[in-house]
């Protein structure tokens, strides 16, 4: 790790530099906003609150866009332009070029709007940029920041840092990337005392001036290639979640690429390193001995003792090894924070695993049924897959470039079928075929039509899982686990992994309830 001075970072010279607070001069600064769903309508709803000249575009030009665009004119945004084409370079501001682009995370960098601006030196922020330097405001408590990345376990660990410090009688919030946009939560009228901030690559990769109190990547693995053009670059994007760390960086101690972010950091004068771990802390680590999540860090006596801060029991009743990380990580941020070892327990003991994350949907004739929608890449399904054996694998969808083979490979011996959803599962077909040649794979989502039975029709949303659900049915026995858990994105088939998983329980909700009236009747 680097210490630097304390104090504002240089970034662009002139006027932008000297934005680094809600009081600055924003009046008249010409921005394109680049997207008009959160992200877009937060930032322009924020630039017009501060005086600025605002254009947003957006490709979308649906119901809600063209709502979104007339309430964004009544609050002083000049123009709205929707139903943009992808090839769209960067619009004009009350005729004058643009002096800064603040662009929605779904924006790739490659983007001819986005390529364009960086060609024409016109600065690029993201939303949590302009979260960062618009928090201090005259008069209204100033929110200190714990920063949360990593490939898995984001939602999850922000929400426990949430609970800790709510736990701890401050008024506290998980915003970004989870779904509050961070600039509502950086303009809330009552303001907070801190903020548990999740931040994905795509956030991370706009970011230059942010200075957390703690902050943390839990993990790294292959994900948004495509957004990103290579693992490097994305790797690269979220060890920027470590810059200008105020009080701890904390790496995950099982892998070794999270420290290398933290020794290659540069953070403020007195940061520390402090490593998580689901086995025994060494000494500045946050860690687990027989049962308990003890703090080796943050006491004076570290050398040879650690102090109790919650039994792993606390958690919810399936306690994965993932899940203990994520608890570990959380409580290393809330200890950094100042929290004390009761706000870490009494935060772990509120948390009730979320939706969609390794969530028992039912158990019946001895099947238990799991639904982890939330698993949209192998490192993910790879750590429910661990969970259970034997298992129906649920799996399939928008793959987003990532390659399945190891993650096959590692858990072949527990699938005693697979069942593909998705609009082209070709890829994890393939490396089924490689690594699992004898677990049996059926693809209900395909369904044979036409007259000679040959057409190959594929089927969308609720109706390929409720046949996703009965082949799974069809194929399991006592004992064993049907889990969906795709390793892949939802968007091919379904709105959303929040619909997907819906879809799911729903699926098994019917059947089993049918199930039951068929064996009243018999
Ligand atoms: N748009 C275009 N052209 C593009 C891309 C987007 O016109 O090439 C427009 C769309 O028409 C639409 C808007 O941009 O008007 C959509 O913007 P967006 O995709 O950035 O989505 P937001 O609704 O602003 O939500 C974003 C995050 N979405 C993404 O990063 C893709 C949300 O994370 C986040 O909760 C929200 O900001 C609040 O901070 C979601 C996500 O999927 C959950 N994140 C990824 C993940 O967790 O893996 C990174």
């Amino acid at each position: 790790m680097t210490n630097t001075a304390s104090g504002p970072v240089a970034n662009d010279a002139g006027r932008l530099a000297a934005l680094t607070s809600w009081d600055a001069d924003w009046s008249g600064l010409r921005v394109v906003v680049t997207g008009i769903s959160k992200t877009g309508f937060s930032a322009a709803d924020t630039l017009a609150e501060l005086g600025a000249r605002v254009v947003v575009v957006a490709a979308s030009d649906d119901d809600e866009s063209r709502r979104a665009a007339e309430t964004l004119k009544i609050v002083g945004v000049q123009e709205v332009i929707l139903g943009q084409p992808a090839s769209t370079l960067l619009p004009l501001v009350g005729g004058e070029p643009a002096e800064l682009v603040i662009t929605s995370p779904g924006y790739k960098p490659t983007h001819p709007l986005l390529a364009a601006a960086a060609q024409a030196g016109i600065p690029i922020w993201g939303d949590v940029e302009l979260a960062w330097r618009v928090r201090t405001r005259e008069g209204r408590r100033t929110a200190e920041w714990i920063t949360i990345t990593g490939t898995n376990g984001k939602t999850t660990t922000t929400s426990m840092v949430e609970l800790m410090l709510q736990a701890a009688g401050l008024r506290a919030i998980a915003a970004g990337n989870i779904g509050t946009p961070i600039l509502d939560a950086v303009r809330d009228p009552e303001g907070y005392d801190a903020l548990a901030v999740e931040l994905s690559s795509f956030q991370l990769h706009w970011t230059q001036s942010l200075e957390p109190v703690a902050s943390v990547c839990l993990n790294l693995a292959e994900d948004h290639v495509d957004w990103h053009g290579s693992f490097e670059a994305y790797a690269a994007d979220k060890a920027k979640v470590y810059a200008n760390t105020k009080v701890a960086c904390v790496y995950n101690a099982e892998q070794i690429e999270t420290e290398h972010m933290v020794e290659e950091a540069e953070v403020r004068a007195g940061c520390r390193a402090v490593g998580f771990t689901t086995g025994m802390p060494a000494i500045s680590m946050v860690g687990v001995v027989e049962g308990l999540i003890v703090d080796r860090a943050f006491i004076a006596e570290r050398k040879d003792s650690a102090v109790e801060l919650a039994q792993v029991s606390d958690l919810a009743d399936l306690v994965p090894r993932h899940l203990v990380a994520n608890a570990a990580a959380a409580a290393a941020l809330a200890r950094a924070y100042g929290l004390t070892p009761e706000n870490v327990r009494d935060g772990l003991v509120a948390y009730e695993a979320g939706e969609h994350r390794i969530q028992p949907v039912a158990k019946a004739d001895g099947v238990l049924w799991v639904n982890d929608s939330k698993a949209t890449n192998p490192h993910a399904a790879s750590a429910s897959l661990s969970a259970f054996q034997p298992v129906i694998w649920i799996a399939g969808g928008l793959s987003k470039g990532v390659e399945y083979d190891e993650l096959v490979a590692a858990h072949a011996g527990r699938l005693k079928a697979v069942v593909l959803i998705g609009e082209d599962s070709s890829a994890l077909a393939g490396a089924l075929a490689r690594h699992a040649p004898d677990v049996p794979v059926i693809e209900p989502g395909r369904a044979q039509t036409g007259k000679e039975g040959m057409v190959e029709t594929p089927i969308f949303g609720d109706a390929v899982m409720a046949q996703a659900v009965a082949a799974a049915a069809g194929l399991a026995a006592d004992g064993d686990t049907v889990l969906m858990a795709p390793a892949s994105a939802s968007m091919d088939q379904f709105s959303s992994y929040a619909h997907r998983g819906q879809a799911f329980i729903d699926a098994v909700r019917e059947l089993l309830e049918q199930r039951a009236r068929a064996n009243k009747e018999s």
